[in-house]
């Protein structure tokens, strides 16, 4: 598409727009108002090199940096903006018409004229109570950037994608009770809209792809999965129970790169999957399919993004309440009961009181069973009981449900490369936090999150064929129709990694010979010294 691109200043600072030749007047003023960070009662003056005033329009004659047009914004009195309809109508969807300071101004009014009704009348009254809330929801919005993209230039928002966010260090690790209630009623609203039968077939396979869907969709998914299971029949779950309970769930996923409410999905939705594969629908108790899909959907509940590494050497007070042993599976399966010890979303609050005990019995072995410095112990156990493998077997039973949420967990590379790939970039991103946090505080650094020293394919590859593989493999010895299923598309991923990793020694073999012919003609037909340092050592 043909676009102009317009060089200014503002507050003496350069910038630069971008907008296709095609796009409205209207389009055009908003990104000169944006880029001016200015309030929608603020008035903008674009003068040309020459101190004239200017039109803002389609119309503008492109420039170059030398030649920069100059942009002002005068702003206008906040005292005299209509606060309630405007706020009311511009809480939908559309984010243009408002902006975060005047917003801000909002809420500091509203805080203000709280105060006064609540000296005179003790209390606050749902209007403004109301009122407050939409405020906080709207600013949430502002601040998290998904919503802030109307900033960048001409996005296409209509396209469906929800790819990781660079910025979650713009949000707060906990989510906010704003953040929650909008979700919450976006939830409620679907809920109740029947699933096509085509997204009920797909959410059956390992090729789902989680990055089309928003969160409150998400809630929607994981609904039909307890619903498409017969638990609600068979364990007489109410529909607001699971509504809550999936709620609560979701609030208690943090905001951080990987350990999130959608790597909570994708680890249910493997498992799911699984259980539609294998056929363990008609071949295992619906008590111990309710135990696997419930784990999988608590099994990362509250975690901020340091593993066991760091909670054990940080001397954190997880650490200190679980003894060092596995705190962070010990906090997610004790958040997990926490919220079914509440009424309201206690999804088990019908069942008598002797499934309820193997419920959370085999709960607590499942979340523990998904700390990594366990997985040889786990695989071990199911590699002895595999020739003689017998499903009316507990101990059979038991180690197949740990296997089976460690494969969901670290399944990533079994999806389309293009859901797999992102999930990589956040796993590493929240490892190079640990480590930049390690660094700072002077503790050791685990190796295979210095970011100095991993790379996406030399991680990955390790990874793949050292842990991922032989896991992977085990399992479909009993389950040979998850060759295709997992194995193919894990062998895939391999194969993609081992040319990245070549291509990037290529290049910076590439790059040492000509670094090399630079200083020294004579030595750059020299070979390189050796291999690289061997692989991160996988958890
Ligand atoms: C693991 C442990 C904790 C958290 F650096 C996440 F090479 C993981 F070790 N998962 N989950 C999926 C993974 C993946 N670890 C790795 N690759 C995955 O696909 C390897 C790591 C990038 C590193 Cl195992
Ligand atoms: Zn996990």
């Amino acid at each position: 598409m043909a676009t102009k691109i317009i060089y200014f200043t503002v507050n003496g600072r350069p910038e630069q727009a971008e907008f296709p030749v095609d796009c409205s007047a209207q389009d055009v003023k908003d990104l000169f108002r944006s880029a001016a960070e200015a309030g929608p009662h603020d008035i903008l003056k674009l003068y040309n090199p020459k101190g004239n005033i200017i039109n803002i329009s389609l119309s503008l004659e492109p420039n170059s940096p030398d030649c920069c047009y100059k942009l002002e914004v005068v702003a206008a009195d906040c005292n005299s903006e209509p606060l309630g309809a405007e706020l009311a109508g511009a809480l939908g969807y559309d984010l243009s018409s408002l902006e975060k300071s005047s917003l801000l101004v909002c809420g500091l009014r509203l805080q203000g004229l709280e105060k006064n009704i609540l000296m005179e009348a003790g209390e606050t009254p749902a209007a403004v109570y109301e009122m407050k809330k939409q405020v906080e929801s709207f600013q949430e919005k502002l601040e998290s950037v998904e919503h802030l993209s109307w900033l960048g230039l001409f996005k296409d928002l209509s396209e469906g994608s929800h790819k990781p966010s660079p910025f979650y260090h713009k949000r707060t690790l906990h989510k906010t009770r704003a953040e929650c209630e909008h979700v919450r009623e976006k939830f409620l609203q679907m809920s109740s809209l029947e699933m096509s039968e085509e997204v009920r077939q797909y959410l059956k396979t390992p090729t789902f792809d989680n990055w089309q869907w928003e969160d409150a969709e998400i809630m929607v998914l994981l609904q039909v999965m307890y619903t498409d299971l017969d638990f609600i029949v068979s364990f007489n779950i109410e529909p607001e129970v699971l509504q809550q309970f999936l709620f609560e769930v979701y609030r208690r996923y943090n905001n951080i790169p990987f350990h999130n409410f959608k790597h909570c999905f994708c680890v249910t939705q493997m498992m799911y999957g699984l259980i539609w594969l294998t056929d363990l629908k008609s071949k295992m108790d619906a008590v111990d399919l309710l135990v696997m899909l419930t784990s999988a959907l608590c099994h990362d509940l509250d975690h901020t993004g340091y593993n066991n590494a760091y909670q054990i050497n940080a001397r954190t007070d997880l650490a200190l309440r679980y003894n060092d042993i596995s705190p962070l599976e010990n906090h997610h399966c004790a958040v997990a009961f926490e919220i079914l010890e509440k009424t309201e979303s206690n999804i088990f609050r019908n069942l008598s009181m002797d499934q309820y005990k193997r419920i959370r019995e085999g709960i607590i072995k499942c979340i523990l069973a998904t700390d990594m410095t366990r997985h040889n112990e786990v695989l071990n156990q199911f590699k002895s009981i595999l020739p003689t493998f017998d499903l009316t077997n507990k101990d059979h039973r038991d180690v197949l449900m740990m296997v089976l949420i460690k494969v969901s967990d670290i399944s990533n590379e079994a999806r389309p490369m293009e859901v797999a790939e992102p999930w990589l970039d956040c796993l590493l991103q929240e490892f190079y936090n640990q480590s930049d946090k390690e660094k700072l505080e002077g503790l050791p650094i685990t190796p295979f999150m210095d970011r100095d020293k991993v790379t996406k394919p030399s991680s990955q590859t390790g990874f793949i064929r050292f842990v991922l593989l032989p896991l992977f493999i085990e399992l479909a010895n009993l389950f040979p129709c998850l060759e295709q299923h997992l194995i193919d598309p894990v062998r895939k991923a391999l194969d993609y990694y081992t040319e990245m990793e070549k291509a990037l020694e290529r290049e910076k073999q590439n790059r040492a010979q000509s670094d090399s012919a630079v200083k020294s003609p004579q030595s750059a037909a020299l070979p390189e010294a050796g291999p690289e340092a061997s692989e991160p050592e996988p958890q």
